[in-house]
This record gives structure tokens, sequence and C-alpha cells, in this order.
């Protein structure tokens, strides 16, 4: 693929964004097939053409790490992209969906470091990794793909920033440890009822596993994974849709509350 066509896909992919308007898949529009490394070239001028309006990075998350999403969404590998300070809500409160196509919400575990991972670090299993861990919280995002019906190959949802958007953190700090991150469970209701369920051994059979995936990729790449910020692992459940007027109310075994009302 040339330098222009990953370009033209990721500017198709930013108006879009901008303009809350869903689009074929790229694959399909452009005709052409998106390999890992180019759909990571492509999110980088993604996430490029985002900075220069102003916006900032806040952190990488992980997304389809359990094998009941990878099947939902018929793919076969974890991904990762961003999340922006912009995408940030509070936890309680009225969240305005205006921005947003088609929100999905799913329950995760973020894990923050004590340190960064540095690219030549050997980090070789989740015993080394958990070494590196500050604390661990509870967290909703909130998706919203820029493809139709969420309809997407590997390629075009890498390209598309892992179809990031929103997302909500509880301020319960858990020092890692203290809790089973594979046995707890969250329970999603939506108007008081309960649309989904699901453990941590969902997020690639332990959540330490996914950022794992996180840093060896990051070290592939040569990048430093940071410090001080919630990654994301990955939802625990499938994700659900929400629309305006729903109360949501995410209950996590040890981790903290979440709610808040869709507008
Ligand atoms: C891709 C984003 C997946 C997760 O936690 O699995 C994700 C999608 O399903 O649209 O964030
Ligand atoms: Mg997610």
């Amino acid at each position: 693929m040339n330098d222009q066509l990953k370009a033209d896909i990721a500017q198709y992919l930013y108006q879009a964004e901008r303009q809350g308007q869903d689009v074929d898949k790229a694959t399909s529009h452009f005709d052409t097939d998106i390999s890992l490394e180019e759909a990571y070239e492509i999110q980088d001028l993604l996430l490029n053409l985002m900075k220069e309006d102003g916006r900032s990075i806040f952190a990488p998350k992980l997304g389809l790490t359990s094998p009941g999403k990878m099947e939902q969404m018929n793919v076969d590998s974890p991904i990762y992209g961003y999340l922006f300070d912009s995408m940030l809500e509070e936890n309680e409160s009225k969240i305005d969906t205006n921005r947003f196509i088609h929100p999905k919400i799913e329950p995760e575990i973020a894990i923050v470091l004590k340190e960064a991972i540095e690219p030549h670090e050997a980090i070789e299993d989740i015993e080394s990794l958990a070494k590196k861990i500050d604390y661990v919280l509870s967290a909703v995002e909130i998706i919203d793909s820029r493809y139709i019906d969420f309809n997407f190959t590997l390629g075009d949802v890498i390209a598309d920033n892992a179809s990031s958007q929103g997302a909500v953190f509880s301020d319960q700090k858990v020092p890692y440890g203290a809790i089973d991150l594979k046995a707890e469970k969250a329970v999603m209701k939506i108007n008081g009822q309960v649309k989904a369920e699901g453990t941590g051994e969902n997020v690639y059979h332990h959540p330490l596993n996914a950022l794992l995936f996180l840093v060896k990729a990051y070290q592939e790449r040569g990048k430093s994974l940071p410090p001080a910020v919630p990654i994301m692992t990955g939802g625990m459940t499938q994700a659900v849709e929400v629309k305006p007027g729903d109360q949501v109310e995410v209950t996590y075994d040890k981790l903290g509350r979440i709610a808040f009302e869709i507008q």
C-alpha cells in the first residue's frame, strides 16, 4: 500500500469521526487489504489528525482481548488504540452521546503501571509484569466504530483507533495483588435489567495476559509504555448498545461501581 492511500484512509476515518457519520469499512471503500503493520501506520496518521485539532492522547487501550468478542466481531487477534483526554467522562454523571454514531458499552479492568516499560526491558511473563503494576481500577468503555453496523476486518478496526470514543473510570484504586483479577466479576445493567456479565478470565484468560500482549506489541515497535495512566485491558463481556435515556449501572465484585445516564 502506498503512502497516499494510507493518508486517504486516515482522512476518511477522521472525517467520519468529526461528522458523526458512519461509513463503509475502509477495505471495501478503497478496495484494498490492510495488513496489521499498515493498519497501525494508518492509525498513527489518524491520531496525528486528531492531535492537530488540539486533542491529546490520554492512554493506550486494548481491544478484542476476549474470545467472545473476537468471535462477535469475527477477528482473531487483540488490538490496541488510544483514548484521548476529550473522551473521558465522569462517573455518576449524564453522558452526552451527540458525538457518537452508535455507542455500545463494555465493562473493563484497567491497570496502572508504577513506571514505564521500556522497549528493551525483559518482561517475559505475567509474574515479571506484575512487579511493574501500581494499582487496578474498573472502567466502562463507550465504543463507537466509525463503520456501518460495526462491520470491519482487523485492519479496518485498528486503522479506526479501535473504535475508541469514550470511557468512564472509577476513582477507587485497588492495589494490584489485593484481588483476584481473573475471578473479578462485572454485572452490567441497563434500566435495571442485567444485559451482560463476565469475569476477568474473559480478558485473554487474565487481564495481565492482555497487558503482556500490549507490552510485546510496544516493544516490537520500540515504544515505551507509559506509567500513571489507566490502561483498559478489553471488554469482559460482549458490547451492548445504549440509547438516550438509558440508565447504566455496572457493579464489580471488588472494584468500584460505575453508573451514568446516557443523554
Ligand atoms: C473494537 C473495540 C474493542 C474491546 O474492549 O474489546 C474494544 C470494537 O469492538 O468495535 O474496545
Ligand atoms: Mg474496549
